[in-house]
């Protein structure tokens, strides 16, 4: 007995000097203040994420990696911190790619950790079990991507991949951890002095004086002058900056979407609801965390019409310059940097911003107001999208610390335009790449992060592609109100198939009813017909806190093919078939 008790006793004592791969990644993420992980368990991760959950890391397990790579990007957009996703190898990681690679389009950041199987079998190719060269796949589609073969190099690979997430452009970094790794034993002492603490993840970029003073006359040259802000003003967090400097040059300013409430929609310089009469007439635009896009017409043709202009372009990376057309005026920096430049040269002797011009966009955006108006009060039923859309407007202006989470086609592109924001970072839509997917994901992850309601406003189609994470959310009982505008399909419900075979390729099942979907789960499943219905059934969900599907039945015949953006469909000469 004595012996055997010696001998544990023993293996006790060594093991407390002995530490290993699972907990140097768990140590590194926690010494960097990492505290949450989105993912999705296998092999060879299960046990990470479960010592990750015993050492107090929040481990949120989704029903796919999609799902849960973009609750980690939009967990690094909202945090200014690296969102981090943990997958298992080849199917796993290749469902959490699309995630990383949107991340990196849209300038999050985020760290896509996968597990990966026995290096020697993979690069001799002889068939592991789920083999795959996952560095070599995911290295073109984001920042920086790293393999650790080494537990003693675990610290310094985590350092490395935050600096690369955040710093500069923050984007999507890759970390290839194989199996073995997890299951290497080092001296405990030695694994800790390997850990590495980055300081200053993403330094302060100050932008050159020189160019400071050459924005500053361009801008005070401007007869015309707009502001045009995009999401990566809003990642910036310079929120009061922004605002002080819109104000005090008042200049009228329009949102890109992820920029909305950066400055209320309702605020007198908001340009929002005059954006084609600005992007027409402007002559001096400054374009700050916005890049000249599709999204803004590449900065040409016929929405920027026939007055010369000319750019101001606030960016961290000076490779955006010049990407579409000339900017007359580059500033490169970080946007709280260089807003604040900006700012010591704009004292009381600043030009108001000519009267005119404000006062011709005043006149168009309360004409476009006062058209509008009418139709989001409707109460018809089946609802048309302005209908339904002015009852969410109201919920959102009565609570506008709600986080709004919108994809879709025609509810994504007339949501945008009608429901006003009033805080900064509250609109998380499909970004740069217009993605459907991205629904659950960042719903999940934008109550965690924050804590605050989240308001999801789904097309029916948009939500299928993430939709059975209404069990996750339901798991975590998080206070999620999804909306779903169920029109009975893509775009419109009302497609034919001239053959009258298979039902036509844009149409879903007629009148479904998702809202049992989060019944199956226990949440609150509601069905509206009419814009009063809606409102209270979301208002009732809001003042709840209870996971809720709302699905709203929404006249199939009401939308328009792509939304607002059809015109990006290719047409042929030839007549359709
Ligand atoms: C990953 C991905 N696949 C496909 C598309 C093409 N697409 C754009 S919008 C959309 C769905 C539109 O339908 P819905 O969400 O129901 O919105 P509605 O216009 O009907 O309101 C699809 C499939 C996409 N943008 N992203
Ligand atoms: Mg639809």
């Amino acid at each position: 007995m004595l012996k055997i008790a010696t001998a544990d006793a023993n293996t006790e004592a060594a093991e407390r000097e002995l530490t290993d791969g699972f907990h140097l990644v768990i140590d590194a993420l926690k010494l960097n203040g990492i505290t949450t992980i989105y993912g999705v368990p296998g092999i060879p991760i299960t046990d990470l994420g479960r010592m990750a959950q015993a050492a107090g890391i929040r481990v949120i397990s989704f029903r796919h990696e999609q799902n849960a790579g973009n609750a980690a990007a939009i967990a690094g957009f909202l945090s200014k911190k690296p969102g981090v996703c943990l997958t298992v190898s080849a199917p796993g990681f290749l469902n959490g790619l699309t995630a990383l690679a949107n991340a990196t389009t849209n300038c999050f950041p985020m760290i896509l950790i996968s597990g990966s199987s026995e290096r020697e079998i993979v690069d001799l190719q002889q068939g592991d079990y789920e083999e795959m060269d996952q560095l070599a796949i995911a290295k073109p589609l984001c920042k920086a991507a790293f393999r650790v073969l080494h537990a003693a190099d675990i610290g310094i690979a985590l350092a490395r991949a935050i600096r690369a997430a955040v710093s500069g452009r923050p984007g999507g970094v890759y970390l290839d951890l194989p199996a073995k790794l997890f299951a290497q034993v080092m001296d405990a002492e030695a694994g800790a002095k390997s850990l590495v603490k980055v300081i200053d993840p993403a330094p302060a970029q100050i932008p050159a004086p020189s160019a400071v003073r050459r924005a500053l006359n361009v801008l005070k040259s401007a007869k015309r002058p707009l502001i045009i802000l995009g999401k990566g003003a809003a990642y910036a967090q310079a929120d009061a900056a922004v605002r002080d400097l819109v104000e005090r040059s008042g200049i009228p300013f329009l949102p890109m979407s992820m920029a909305k409430g950066l400055l209320p929609d309702t605020h007198p310089q908001c340009a929002g609801a005059a954006r084609s009469t600005v992007l027409r007439d402007a002559d001096v635009v400054m374009l700050i965390g916005a890049r000249l896009n599709w999204l803004l017409s590449h900065g040409k043709g016929k929405n920027w019409g026939e007055v010369p202009k000319q750019f101001i372009q606030i960016d961290i990376e000076p490779k955006e310059m010049d990407s579409n057309v000339e900017i007359a005026a580059p500033v490169v920096g970080d946007i709280g940097s260089c807003i604040a430049a900006l700012l010591d040269g704009i004292d009381d002797k600043w030009p108001a911003a000519p009267a005119d011009w404000v006062s011709a966009i005043n006149k168009k955006r309360e004409e476009n107001i006062a058209k509008m108006a009418p139709r989001l009060m409707n109460n018809a039923s089946p609802m048309d999208y302005h209908g339904a859309l002015g009852a969410l407007r109201t919920v959102v202006k009565e609570r506008p610390d709600a986080i709004l989470v919108n994809e879709g086609a025609n509810t994504l592109d007339l949501a945008r335009g009608v429901i006003d924001m009033y805080q900064p970072r509250k609109r998380l839509d499909v970004g740069t790449w217009g993605v459907m997917g991205i629904g659950m994901g960042y719903a999940i992850a934008a109550a965690i992060e924050t804590g605050q309601p989240v308001l999801a406003v789904e097309g029916d189609s948009a939500f299928g592609f993430s939709g059975m994470e209404v069990e996750t959310i339901c798991r975590y009982n998080l206070p999620v109100c999804i909306v779903i505008f169920n029109n009975n399909g893509i775009y419109r419900g009302t497609d034919v198939n001239p053959t009258g075979a298979d039902v036509a390729t844009t149409v879903f099942v007629k009148d479904s009813r998702y809202d049992k979907m989060m019944e199956a789960f226990g949440g609150v499943g509601v069905h509206v017909t009419t814009p009063d219905e809606l409102k209270r059934a979301v208002d009732t969900a809001m003042d709840s806190g209870r996971p809720t599907l709302i699905n709203a039945a929404i006249d199939p015949a009401a939308g328009s093919e792509s939304g607002r953006i059809g015109n990006l469909n290719p047409q042929s000469k030839l007549r359709k078939k």
